[in-house]
């Protein structure tokens, strides 16, 4: 690439998404690479959730990389479901191993980014005053980057500490004999109060929606299991590649859920709560879609409350009972109704008496003041557009990208959005990302982007931008799959219903990642329909820029 540039490509965020880009882009594709991370190392999301029992919960044997086949055998995973320290401490392996370091500046934020149309570069900025201009821009920024803390009257007077769950401190919290407060009950409350509950004076857990939890089972790897995986980790990692989920498929459904004999409903339903992990959900083929299916997949777990929850009262404030199982992103959790049989844990219903304030000294809620010395906010993100929109970036004719998705984020598989060319959005919204193992999603969105740069350098297109028609076929197919699954039953982070004012959109694809990978191969395999690719110009610029007419490549058919 000749372009007066400084980079080839920025990338944004050395999490597991950057770091990929960085190697492929780099290493395959011999670019000029420029990485900017806000974390003092690289890590991303796992760089910055260190609270108390911070665990990924799909497989450590396949929640890591797959595009090294050395990597992957020599590095050792210690527990079925890996922790918070362990998924850090690979991350920088990697970069070390692919020696990424070098590439990244860390503690560096890009406040913006703004498309020069008559150069064909992204002028980047960052916050600490430095300016470079790069061929492409992408994007890898996390999807649940952007924490957010209700704004809760009184929050300034309280007195004591407070913490949000992605955003721990490093050096840890010590709550050993405190009094604490946690907010909030998806997954990230749902993995620290147990493990708060061991070491603190007291928990008071706030609630507003009950969420439903399965039993993870985390327990350590055994070496004949490891072994065995090792073994076929090509034909797994092929799966997985395919799998809906993004994940070897070793319980698959039994059918539905309103036609299986009752005995067997019953003990594969049994069989998977004891296995733990994503098994439950799995065990039927129709729960996702239908809501009497679901009933029954939901009736089990609630039974499996009661009979944890010696408190009745408590049992039923913990029971989710008017949203579709599966709706609100499903949590799995070591312990976590059993906490609840501590004499030190309190459960305070927030459904019908939100809380009215923060005070000096705690929590206020109906009138009584529940005073604690820790307040944890798990209170979540502004999930997938949240940290793309905290950045000013501006497409070809000025745009503000959050102006242009002011209704809900418009992409193009995920990947690109009209009139901001030259942008790639790793796991964008759009695209299955949250809904499957990310590490598979952020493999195939880095993989497709090295196809279309080598296309780009082979054809000598300087220039590529989604078409307008083509995003909003994509968006339209991406509301219509979603319309036909329970997910819009629920207020969840996944429409945006967590952040007051948000449009409500469903954000990620729920396709699956086999058919979407499908799809965004065939794009490829067809010269990019849905994109327009505009050559270089004798001076280097793109074909259209100026007042020169455009000329892209030879019309496409869009999608
Ligand atoms: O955030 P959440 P999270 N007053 O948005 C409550 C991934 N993750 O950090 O449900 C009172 O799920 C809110 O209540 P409600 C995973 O994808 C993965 O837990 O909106 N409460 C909810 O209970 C996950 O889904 C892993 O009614 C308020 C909680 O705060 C995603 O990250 C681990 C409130 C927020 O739950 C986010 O999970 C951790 C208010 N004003 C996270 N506002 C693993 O891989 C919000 N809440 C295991």
């Amino acid at each position: 690439m000749d372009r007066k540039v400084d980079h080839d490509v920025v990338v944004i965020g050395a999490g597991f998404g950057g770091l990929y880009a960085l190697h492929r882009f780099r290493d395959d594709l011999g670019l000029d690479v420029r990485v900017f991370e806000r974390g003092s190392d690289v890590g991303g999301t796992w760089y910055w959730n260190r609270y108390p029992g911070a665990r990924c919960d799909v497989e450590s044997m396949f929640y890591s990389y797959s595009f090294s086949p050395e990597l992957e055998q020599d590095w050792e995973w210690a527990e079925r479901f890996p922790a918070q320290p362990e998924i850090l401490a690979y991350a920088g392996h990697v970069a070390d191993r692919f020696d990424l370091r070098r590439d990244i500046s860390l503690e560096t934020s890009v406040v913006s980014a703004t498309y020069d149309p008559e150069y064909g570069t992204w002028l980047v900025v960052t916050d600490r005053g430095e300016q470079v201009r790069a061929a492409y821009l992408v994007t890898a920024v996390g999807c649940l980057s952007s924490s957010r803390v209700p704004d809760f009257p009184g929050m300034e007077t309280f007195a004591g500490e407070t913490h949000h769950t992605g955003r721990w401190p490093h050096d840890g919290v010590d709550l050993t004999g405190r009094r604490v407060a946690v907010i909030g009950t998806g997954s990230s409350g749902v993995q620290a109060i147990p493990v708060i509950a061991e070491r603190a004076a007291h928990v008071t857990v706030f609630q507003r929606t009950p969420h439903y939890t399965i039993p993870a089972r985390n327990r350590p790897l055994r070496a004949d299991e490891v072994a065995a995986i090792k073994a076929d980790y090509r034909r797994y990692r092929a799966e997985s590649r395919i799998a809906p989920g993004g994940v070897p498929i070793f319980n698959p459904p039994v059918g539905s859920a309103l036609d299986v004999a009752e005995q067997t409903r019953i003990e594969e339903l049994d069989r998977r709560w004891e296995a733990g992990g994503s098994a439950v959900m799995m065990t039927f083929n129709d729960t996702a879609l239908n809501r009497e299916a679901n009933e029954v997949l939901a009736a089990y777990v609630r039974d499996k409350i009661q009979q944890s929850v010696r408190d009745p009262r408590t049992a039923t404030t913990l029971t989710p009972v008017d949203y579709p199982i599966g709706a609100k992103r499903i949590c799995f959790d070591t312990d976590y109704y059993d906490t609840y049989n501590r004499d030190n844990v309190t459960l305070v219903g927030l459904r019908e008496t939100p809380i009215e304030r923060i005070t000096e000294h705690g929590v206020l809620v109906d009138g009584v003041e529940h005073a604690v010395d820790v307040i944890v906010f798990a209170t979540g993100y502004d999930a997938m557009t949240g940290p793309l929109n905290a950045i000013d970036i501006r497409g070809a004719d000025g745009q503000l990208l959050r102006d242009a998705w002011s209704a809900g984020p418009r992409t193009y598989l995920g990947l690109s959005t009209a009139g901001f060319p030259n942008l790639f959005m790793i796991t964008g919204p759009g695209s299955p990302s949250v809904l499957v193992n990310m590490i598979v999603s952020i493999e195939q969105h880095v993989d497709w982007v090295c196809d279309l740069l080598t296309h780009c350098q082979e054809y000598d297109v300087v220039r590529v931008e989604a078409q307008l028609d083509a995003q909003d076929r994509w968006v339209d197919h991406v509301n219509e799959r979603a319309a036909h699954t329970l997910y819009l039953e629920a207020a969840s982070w996944y429409l945006g219903a967590n952040v007051p004012g948000k449009p409500r959109v469903f954000m990620p694809y729920v396709g699956g990642m086999g058919p979407y990978r499908k799809t965004c191969d065939q794009v490829a395999a067809d010269g990019y329909p849905g994109f327009t690719l505009t050559p270089r110009r004798g001076d280097g610029r793109p074909a259209d820029a100026g007042s020169t007419p455009g000329t892209a490549l030879p019309a496409q058919e869009s999608l």
